[in-house]
């Protein structure tokens, strides 16, 4: 066996998100989505960028195929926009949105890619914050419930790999708790544990709808940005509190995902603030899935502190980091993270759905990018994660985020994530050093 090579099957692919790349913000009765109001704040987004147009994805996605396969890629990472598909979150389709992921899904399709569909991405319908308050209230779940059935029914027959929402965390606390993500509000812990609950609850509807609709052969898990914590020594105590900080910080998800309740020591933690329980509601939310999608881009560094307590360390100035200044380079998150989902929760599944490198790239020079940081930085990650294969952590395959530059969110289009180079004013794509690097990965199955 060639060193560094990962075993048959391995899927390989590339990792994007509708409201990053689409642009068409609002054409074709698209609604508006959390997202493009908070963009429209004063001071919210670097630069007050929007995702009016963004890598305008939505009309050029047969050349982005073409050159997606070109490069190589046989899977690749999407998600569904809520807003196209339901431009109030719920009642009436829209039936030109249902048309622009058929069309969208058959270019990939004859291009050879497999599609992995995620259902939400963040893009959360504007309606269902204004009339339900959104992930505050469980309407919201009941309408997500109606969107997976329709987007399961309308595509299930090409889609067979389906992931319900994308990384809970950052669209409930830092959405309604820090105020650094859309709908951009700070509110109180008790509400920022129910909009988790909102999310788990949608998380079961994604379940069920790909159960009863999916058809013959399909899939279906949920993708976690899991806290990840790595072990400052591999050494007994230093691991046993690392995987104490694992189960503490991701307790909110992955304990009613995997267990069917809220943790005791949660429970007791957050009293007053806990979340509101429905009946059924934990049986609904822990329905059996096929995988866990791990979004997996950096940890923090732990040890065993008095009588064992997990002590987490802050990083020195010097420690190095992406240009996106909470990248830490931390290639052994890869390892500890999966590893720690796997041996808890017995997770025997694990895709990583996303890992990448922000950085501020430059236009290209005689048509090229150089950008030796991102491949050396995602090279590290790719041997953490062949070493935990040779340790049995059931690693399945890897998403690199992201196929081509886009909207990060609230640092606009200023951090650059990928391995194409996207010019936003001609929408010329080029491809840098570490796309042609990756291509290699995926041809061999191996790191090179
Ligand atoms: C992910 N963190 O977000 C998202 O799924 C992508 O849409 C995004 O573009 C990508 O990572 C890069 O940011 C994250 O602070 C944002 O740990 C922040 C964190 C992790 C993931």
């Amino acid at each position: 066996m060639k060193s560094l090579s990962f075993p048959k099957n391995f899927v390989w692919g590339f990792a994007a998100a509708a409201p990053q790349i689409e642009g068409a913000a609002f054409t074709d009765g698209k609604g508006p989505s959390v997202w493009d109001t908070f963009a429209r704040q004063r001071g919210r987004v670097k630069n007050g960028d929007t995702l009016d147009v963004s890598c305008d994805h939505y009309h050029l996605f047969k050349k982005d195929f073409a050159l997606m396969a070109q490069l190589g890629a046989k899977h690749y990472r999407l998600s569904i926009a809520w807003p196209r598909i339901f431009p109030a979150g719920r009642g009436a389709v829209n039936s030109k949105g249902v048309n622009f992921y058929n069309r969208l899904i058959d270019s990939m399709l004859e291009c050879g890619i497999t599609p992995w569909v995620t259902m939400f991405h963040w893009d959360l319908p504007q309606a269902l914050e204004d009339d339900f308050g959104g992930w505050r209230d469980r309407r919201t779940a009941e309408a997500f419930a109606q969107y997976a059935d329709t987007i399961v029914q309308s595509y299930g027959d090409r889609v067979k790999n389906w992931i319900t929402l994308n990384e809970i965390l950052c669209f409930t606390r830092l959405g309604y708790g820090n105020g650094q993500k859309a709908p951009g509000l700070k509110l109180s812990e008790k509400i920022v544990n129910q909009t988790y609950h909102t999310a788990l609850l949608a998380h079961g509807h994604g379940v069920r709808a790909v159960r009863e609709y999916g058809g013959k052969g399909a899939r279906v898990g949920l993708t976690d940005n899991s806290e990840i914590f790595i072990p400052v020594s591999e050494t007994k105590h230093d691991i046993e509190a690392a995987r104490q900080a694992f189960i503490t910080s991701n307790t909110r998800v992955l304990e009613p995902i995997f267990r069917g309740r809220y943790h005791p020591d949660f429970l007791k933690a957050a009293g007053k603030d806990a979340p509101k329980v429905m009946p059924g509601d934990l049986k609904h939310i822990s329905r059996p899935t096929d995988f866990l999608g791990m979004n997996v881009y950096f940890g923090n560094f732990v040890r065993a502190g008095r009588r064992g307590k997990p002590e987490t360390l802050s990083f020195p100035p010097s420690f190095p980091s992406a240009d996106a200044s909470w990248l830490r380079h931390t290639p052994q998150a890869i390892y500890w993270g999966p590893r720690f989902a796997a041996e808890i929760y017995g997770v025997k599944g694990i895709y990583i759905t996303e890992n990448g490198a922000g950085y501020k790239d430059y236009p290209p020079v005689k048509g090229e990018i150089l950008d030796l940081h991102r491949r050396d930085y995602i090279r590290n990650y790719l041997k953490e994660m062949h070493r935990g294969i040779g340790d049995g952590v059931p690693f399945k395959g890897y998403f690199l985020w992201s196929f081509m530059d886009n909207f990060e969110w609230e640092d606009g289009y200023d951090m650059r994530f990928g391995v194409v180079y996207c010019d936003f004013k001609t929408q010329k794509r080029t491809p840098k050093l570490s796309a042609r690097w990756f291509t290699r990965i995926m041809a061999e199955n191996r790191i090179v």
